[in-house]
């Protein structure tokens, strides 16, 4: 930096206070600008969480105090999200109980861990929660969830609170009874989960994907069908659920994708300025993340901040299914999208360190 001398260190200081005190502040100083993005990569297993979601049962219940049973995972060195823009947060839903209908400005998608007997309802449509389904919850729509079975319900909670904070747009508002009014049961997913046939007399023209409801069966039969024909090298066989109507991502912030990693893959690594927060919904492996390796098996969950470097590995003789929420398209409608191949090495990070829980990050 060109200093220069023509004050001397006592008339610096002034001048920096002088400045301080009309509240300007020298450009020169800081230069947020030029500095990369650094947050570190972190993991949670799913046998350390999953006791804890269970008793967090005996701490509250989801009234209109509460509204939501859920615990956060919680990045070390941010103060509020799973990511600078997403947060991921797992919810209990014990039988009997409703958590009440509300909606806010902040997206939201349910990614379904354990449980049967238990609904969502979106916008009076009524989705029957199971294993490996997702829902969405798109800003600004009411919804409210019962479980009506006789087991605890758990499912991942993906939000763009982090942003919309940041943006100053949260908005927030109470449905004045418990739950809405229901009008239909599956309804998106018998008007939109063909892909593509759609009825005539609808015209969706909404911030998100009509179809809200994207079930595991037909998710996975889908993963089936693609993994015999190709591959990503930096992903194996990965699919995005996208809008029917659209064929882009399912919400304007975050983006879902599910990723089948086949028996023995190891992925090439790559960096980009998204960031995915992911959940081992099958399988065991390993991710290695700015070289360093996290072993995960089934239910684990995962953060990759945005550039770091990253490649994915399945066992061998079993495959792995990953699935994430990725902030993606809020980067590409900023054009602040970049990505990078990782190019030494053959493509494939060294391993530095390992990864444990507790470990200093
Ligand atoms: C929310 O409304 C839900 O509706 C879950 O189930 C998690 C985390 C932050 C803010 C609102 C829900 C949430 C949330």
């Amino acid at each position: 930096m060109a200093v220069q001398d023509k004050l001397s260190a006592e008339e610096l200081k002034q001048y920096y206070n002088s400045a301080d005190e009309v509240r300007l502040g020298p450009g020169w100083v800081g230069r947020e600008h030029e500095k990369p993005p650094e947050l570190e990569p972190y993991m949670w297993r799913w046998s350390d969480v999953e006791p804890l979601v269970l008793k967090s049962g005996d701490v509250v219940t989801p009234d209109r105090d509460v509204e939501r049973r859920i615990m956060r995972l919680a990045t070390p060195g941010l103060e509020r999200g799973t990511t600078h823009t997403m947060v991921a947060a797992l919810q209990l839903l014990l039988p009997g109980e409703t958590a009440p209908s509300h909606r806010h400005t902040p997206t939201a998608i349910r990614w379904i861990l354990k449980g049967e007997g238990a609904y969502t309802t979106v916008e009076g449509d009524k989705c029957w929660m199971e294993p490996g389904d997702l829902i969405l919850t798109p800003s600004w729509t009411w919804h409210d969830h019962t479980n009506e079975g006789n087991q605890p319900m758990i499912w991942l909670d993906g939000l763009d609170v982090p942003l919309v904070g940041y943006l100053k747009a949260n908005f927030y508002e109470q449905f004045p009874e418990d739950t809405q009014p229901v009008n239909g049961t599956g309804d998106s997913i018998k008007k939109f989960a063909s892909g593509t046939l759609r009825p005539t007399w609808e015209q969706p023209d909404l911030a998100y994907s009509p179809l809200l409801h994207y079930k595991w069966d037909k998710t996975y039969e889908a993963l089936q069908n693609l993994a015999e024909l190709g591959s990503d090298p930096f992903d194996d066989v990965a699919m995005e659920y996208s809008d029917p109507t659209t064929g882009g991502p399912v919400l304007r912030t975050m983006t879902c994708w599910v990723q089948l990693i086949r028996p023995g893959v190891r992925t090439k690594a790559h960096r980009h300025t998204s960031s995915k927060i992911y959940q081992v919904f099958k399988g065991e492996g390993y991710s290695v993340i700015n070289g360093q390796r996290f072993d995960w098996t089934e239910g684990d969950f995962l953060v990759v901040p945005s550039w770091a470097w990253h490649e994915h590995a399945a066992a061998d003789g079993k495959e792995a299914i990953l699935f994430s929420i990725q902030d993606t398209p809020i980067m590409k409608s900023m054009a602040l999208y970049r990505e990078e191949p990782y190019v030494e090495h053959g493509g494939n990070q060294p391993v530095t360190s390992r990864f444990s829980v507790g470990t200093p990050v």
